[in-house]
């Protein structure tokens, strides 16, 4: 069968990480083609499509959406979830939809939280704002510390896009800042991770 789209990702992205599961999870690999490109450089292909030249970035290729192009992982997975034969990860509608929206913007607050702080620390080190990696190191703290208390609610839903941001959360802090490890004094948190990223589809697509 041939494509219906293509997904441009940077292979270290958290947030293409999260469609790039998602891909793989719903095994609809023939169905989006998945394209490395290099991000914040001239040649960068998402430039071809948006000025932003974000990653992930979704572009519709057949169908009746065909020319669509679709940044923001959250929106890509949405759209992720109406290819192929497997249920929708987001829960059509009612509590359980609000609940699953809830988490999945939580996930995105704590993802960016981590993520500015690894932009921080890339720029060179008379530049960096020490007050700012504190703030967003104290944000992602919280966030470790709640999840923990909350792993019961976590692990009541096998997977869906929060959770699988989540996890990609925990596993990209631990990528980006080893020394800091969140995992010793959030033992079910980690438990309910460890078992996240075993799966296939974590594996494949580790930075
Ligand atoms: N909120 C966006 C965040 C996307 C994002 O920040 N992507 C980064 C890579 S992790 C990017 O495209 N960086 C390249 C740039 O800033 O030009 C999402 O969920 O997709």
């Amino acid at each position: 069968m041939s494509h219906i789209a293509t997904l441009l990702h940077s292979p270290t992205s958290p947030f293409a990480r999260k469609a790039r599961i998602e891909i793989i999870e719903r095994s609809i690999e023939d169905l989006v083609r998945q394209v490395a490109v290099s991000v914040r450089v001239p040649e960068n292909e998402v430039l071809l499509h948006n000025p932003t030249g974000k990653v992930p970035a979704l572009i519709v290729g057949d169908g009746p959406d065909k020319g669509l192009v679709l940044l923001e992982s959250s929106l890509i997975c949405e759209y992720l979830d109406t290819i192929g034969d497997a249920p929708p990860f987001l829960p059509a509608e009612g509590p359980a939809r609000w609940r699953e929206r809830a988490m999945d913007a939580y996930a995105h607050a704590l993802m960016d939280a981590i993520a500015w702080r690894t932009r921080e620390f890339r720029k060179p080190e008379e530049f960096q704002y020490r007050p700012f990696i504190a703030y967003e190191f104290e944000r992602a703290e919280r966030c470790f510390d709640d999840l923990e208390s909350r792993v019961d609610e976590l692990a009541a839903i096998p997977l869906t896009h929060s959770r699988i941001l989540l996890a990609i959360c925990l596993d990209y802090s631990l990528f980006r800042f080893p020394d800091l490890d969140w995992r010793p004094s959030r033992p079910r948190l980690a438990e309910w991770y460890e078992a996240m990223a075993a799966r296939p589809s974590f594996i494949e697509t580790a930075p």
